[in-house]
């Protein structure tokens, strides 16, 4: 069977996040693949009705592809990341990202930074120590992100804007390997 782009994108990062990880090279297999036209993200590329929709391309145990779908309205909780390093490539459409500072305590206190959008083709890359964000699609219009986590993250914390406290948070998967979880989403 011919490789797809996507099998090229994989094997790159298989190479790339080795145990001294090189960040540029990673950068730049996300912004050469997503700037590509690329379509073969689109088998994983599923939407859910009332929540930004989480899938799986590939785990290891060096780091976890996932597609993101964003409804328009849809937006992420203002979310750490783990200690582990994040970054997004945006596949279709247009997001926002603001960042925050988060101080915990028993009520946590919550300070905005900036906001950047990236278009299509753009790589966004973030750690901890950079701040939390919120990722939504921009322009009312839906939008699909590609996330590379190393190493893979299975909880991260959440600014809980309801409470105004910190909360940790598991994340789930909603489609794996393109199949639709119905009941364990874990
Ligand atoms: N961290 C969020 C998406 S914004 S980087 C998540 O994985 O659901
Ligand atoms: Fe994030």
């Amino acid at each position: 069977m011919t490789r797809q782009p996507i099998d090229e994108l994989l094997a790159q990062l298989d190479r790339s996040l080795g145990d001294d990880a090189r960040a540029s090279e990673v950068t730049a297999a996300l912004g050469r693949y997503a700037a590509s036209g690329a379509q073969d993200w689109r088998a994983f590329a599923h939407f859910e009705a009332d929540y930004y929709a989480r899938n799986l391309v590939r785990q290891s145990e060096l780091f976890e592809l996932i597609v993101l779908c964003w409804g328009a309205g849809q937006r992420s909780p203002i979310h750490d990341h783990h200690g582990q390093r994040c970054w997004m490539a945006v596949l279709d459409g247009e997001v926002s990202e603001s960042l925050f500072t988060v101080r915990d305590g028993p009520r946590a206190e919550l300070s905005p930074g900036v906001a950047r959008k990236f278009s299509r083709g753009s790589v966004a890359y973030i750690v901890d120590e950079m701040g939390w964000h919120r990722i939504e699609p921009a322009g009312g219009r839906p939008a699909v992100t590609m996330h590379l986590y190393s190493r893979p993250i299975r909880t991260c914390a959440i600014y809980d804007e309801q409470t105004q406290s910190v909360v940790t948070r598991t994340m789930r998967y909603h489609s794996i390997g393109g199949v639709v979880q119905t009941v364990s989403r874990s």
